[in-house]
């Protein structure tokens, strides 16, 4: 090629479009293009089970798509970020990404809409592997990048996700044992086929129905430790007795009456401190070794009085948003052991990197994770193993919004041959299973 090959990097458009997400919901889908004719493409998901801290997502209003369009972060894309990141380098992702920051100039990216900002980060990145053709983990990552993570797969579904009686968010299963990617997938799909057996047998067939993550919705089902006494009894009749733990999100936000300072469980208002004390006749009775949110989004006192006594992980997500600062009062607070990570949370991928890196520094586990409305995009699989993360949150495996991430790692995995490592019980912030 003739070409100088600072063309290959230089960009040349930027092009948002409106999609949907699997919900059916319109989300925003942003394509760089560089001189040398490479091309990034990324898409954003959204979440439901949102936290108030959240970066804001820019929506129309109005009637088109019952107000839920974005065509005003689309518009803020092609006709304001477009021209600024004309002739810029996809390489310097930082720069890019404080200029779009710097462009905005809130705090919380409402100006543009952190769909339109994360958008355009992320396909900046993708534009750069691609140019230099290399995966994008592996960008990310560099000769690093091979730790393969272990899969938290939701696969029973309450709270905001499903129409289930079920308060808590998700009832996860942890393939911690297997001995590789691979293994830890079929195991865990064994683990889901068995589990619409036993479920439809038991709750009915309408147990079938999947929610937003793919989990299943057994109708009737109040108590979480009927969930989880059910995916204990597959994982044992399966004979992997010892290769699985457990894990939960509570998302307690969404339990949680500000005025009462009380949680909804199980169709009673109880204290925190019942609540808590749940907590423990949970971890104690079954291998429960990860909870998500166990309590409302400002409770760091309690985040870090859990973190002490149950002796497991506990991840923060609404008590975080993928963000520095919130992290920062996490670690003086001693409040969680983990941070979940993503992306649109926080609104560009830098922020994203720098939330994960601020976290290992101090001891904290990194969990990336999906939204709710998920995209086919792949980049989250990439990013997990990217950041040697150790940890994945992307649901059931069906809906191919999710399949798409287990698919895109099961594809690294068999790139990185002998260096691929399964992360393991060693990747979860608990000392023995
Ligand atoms: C969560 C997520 C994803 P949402 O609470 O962890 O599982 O839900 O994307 O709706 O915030
Ligand atoms: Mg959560």
């Amino acid at each position: 090629m003739s070409l100088d090959r600072s063309e290959a990097f230089k960009i040349k458009e930027v092009k948002a479009r409106e999609i949907l997400d699997c919900r059916g919901e319109p989300t925003v889908e942003v394509d760089v293009l560089t001189s040398g004719g490479f091309l990034g493409r990324a898409s954003v998901p959204s979440g439901r089970s949102t936290g108030k801290y959240e970066a804001f997502e820019l929506r129309d209003g109005g009637h088109r798509y019952l107000g839920k369009g974005v065509l005003k972060a689309v518009k803020n894309v092609n006709e304001i970020i477009a021209h600024v990141l004309k002739g810029k380098d996809v390489r310097n992702q930082r720069e890019i990404d404080e200029l779009l920051i710097e462009l905005d100039g809130t705090e919380n990216k409402s100006k543009l809409g952190a769909n339109a900002i994360v958008g355009v980060s992320l396909a900046v990145a993708k534009a750069a592997a691609e140019a230099l053709g290399v995966p994008l983990y592996r960008y990310i990552g560099g000769p690093n990048a091979c730790i393969l993570p272990v899969p938290f797969m939701n696969l029973i579904n309450g709270g905001k996700l499903a129409a289930t009686e079920l308060d808590f968010q998700e009832h996860i299963v942890v393939p911690v044992g297997a001995k590789s990617f691979s293994e830890a997938i079929r195991m865990g799909t064994e683990v889901y086929y068995k589990l619409g057996e036993v479920l439809a047998e038991k709750w009915g067939r309408h147990s079938l129905n999947v929610a937003d993550e793919g989990g299943y919705t057994p109708p009737g089902m109040k108590d979480p430790r009927e969930a989880l006494d059910i995916e204990l009894k597959v994982i044992e009749e399966l004979g992997y007795k010892d290769k699985f733990v457990l894990g939960l999100d509570v998302a307690a936000s969404h339990l949680y009456n500000e005025k009462t300072k009380r949680y909804t469980l199980m169709g009673k208002e109880i204290s925190r401190e019942a609540l808590m004390d749940f907590y423990e006749e949970l971890v104690s009775a079954y291998p429960v070794k990860s909870i998500e949110d166990p309590l409302e989004q400002d409770d760091f006192e309690g985040f870090a009085e859990l973190t002490r006594s149950l002796g497991i992980q506990i991840i923060g997500d609404d008590l975080f948003v993928t963000n520095m600062r919130r992290l920062e009062k996490g670690i003086m607070t001693k409040a969680a052991n983990a941070m979940l990570l993503k992306v649109n949370q926080v609104g560009s991928l830098s922020e994203a990197l720098d939330a994960a890196q601020f976290a290992f520094r101090n001891g904290y586990a990194v969990q990336v994770s999906e939204r709710s409305g998920q995209t086919e995009d792949t980049w989250l699989a990439d990013i997990t193993v990217g950041l040697n993360a150790g940890q994945i949150k992307t649901g059931a495996p069906c809906r191919s919004e999710r399949t798409a991430q287990y698919n895109q790692l099961l594809r690294i995995e068999e790139e990185l041959g002998r260096a691929a490592k399964y992360a393991g019980i060693q990747a979860l912030k608990v000392g023995v299973v």
